[in-house]
């Protein structure tokens, strides 16, 4: 009787289905949530190949879906490379990219998020605002140009392959803030960048990886142009000078073997004036027409109530690209054929004051 019990015991062991993963579309990393950090693993195994799930476990909705392990895990992990194929095509690609996106901050069971080491001043390279392209006070209604750099000469980065990180700001005070890659070093072609914008709470979640053909990146030097768009009206500010603080948080850099590498955060201080003591009339951007936008090769600038008195484009880095003599027209047009596609900033000058305007140009 002992022995019947027994054979049955192994027997339902033997026979036992092995517990089956679920992938949820998104958490590349299965750590219960979808976020930046997802986007670091993705890089790390994107154009790898793999088994295809089921027709009924495929597509990209934040339902469990069963994965077919891949039989090979990601770097330092015991994570299936599958969970990255978030759609189940048997290929990693943008699809699975678009499922970070979509299914951005769902979670499932009980996340439980990477820790980050916010490193030692001093000893590990920064991660900063490059406020040196910061003129000083700026009034309300315009946009202050602020790049974030990683690393510095005496305490660059090593074995760079990906970033990702929080930029956390006043949404009282700044009506948006946009965020772009700018290049070489840290952007290759076979990059993949995501920024996650949560205007009611102030915040932008960056990762930005370089992909799985690049090498490994030794280096420092701007890394994304931010326009930190302030609101017309900044509720509270009556005089000059009021500061608002904008500071990066949950900084995360991987080397190639996905190894965490301490990266030290940076605050900038912004200081913001009222619009009233800056200019001498009222507020004048009603009246300006930047057009088209987006822009091909020429934009065109007009404003039939006040003079443009000069322009001004500055690229997302903040450097000043091209202006003008001084003018006094009310309307001009400025040749853009040789500019690269991206964003960028026009700043015109008029009788009664500044505007700033982004212009998008998309050959
Ligand atoms: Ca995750």
């Amino acid at each position: 009787m002992n022995r019947i019990l027994f054979t049955a015991f192994i027997w339902i062991i033997l026979m036992a289905p092995p517990a089956t993963a679920q992938v949820f579309p998104g958490d590349v990393n299965n750590d219960g949530i979808v976020n930046n950090v997802d986007l670091l693993f993705l890089g790390q195994v994107f154009f790898q190949t793999g088994p295809t799930r089921s027709p009924v476990d495929q597509g990209i909705s934040f339902t469990e879906k069963v994965l077919v392990p891949w039989g090979s895990t990601f770097p330092n992990t015991t994570i299936d490379i599958g969970f990255a194929d978030c759609d189940g095509s048997g290929f990693i690609d943008h699809t699975d990219l678009e499922a970070i996106e979509i299914n951005y901050n769902l979670s499932h069971g009980t996340p439980t998020p990477t820790t980050v080491d916010p490193g030692q001043f001093g000893v590990d390279p920064l991660l900063y605002f490059d406020s040196t392209s910061l003129p000083g006070p700026i009034p309300e209604q315009l946009i202050a140009l602020i790049p974030i750099n990683l690393g510095t000469a005496t305490l660059p980065v090593a074995s760079y392959t990906g970033i990702s990180f929080t930029i956390n700001y006043d949404p009282n005070v700044f009506a948006d803030v946009i965020i772009s890659e700018i290049g070489a070093p840290w952007a290759s072609v076979f990059g993949l960048f995501i920024a996650d914008v949560d205007k009611s709470a102030g915040t932008i979640e960056v990762a930005s990886s370089l992909g799985p053909q690049s090498p490994l990146i030794d280096n420092f030097g701007p890394m994304l142009g931010g326009l930190f768009i302030i609101e017309e009206d900044v509720v509270g500010i009556m005089g000059p000078d009021v500061p608002s603080n904008v500071y990066l948080s949950n900084i995360l850099m991987m080397d190639g073997g996905l190894n965490p590498k301490s990266i030290v955060e940076d605050t900038v201080t912004i200081i913001i004036t009222d619009y009233e003591i800056t200019s001498t009339n009222d507020r004048v951007d009603s009246s300006l027409e930047v057009y088209p936008n987006p822009a091909e090769d020429i934009v065109f600038i007009k404003d039939l109530n006040r003079p443009i008195l000069s322009w001004e484009i500055y690229d997302v880095a903040g450097h000043l690209l091209r202006q003008s003599a001084a003018i006094n027209v009310n309307s001009c047009s400025i040749d853009t054929h040789d500019f690269s596609n991206g964003l960028y900033v026009l700043q015109v000058k008029t009788r009664e004051g500044m505007v700033q305007k982004k212009i998008i140009i998309q050959h």
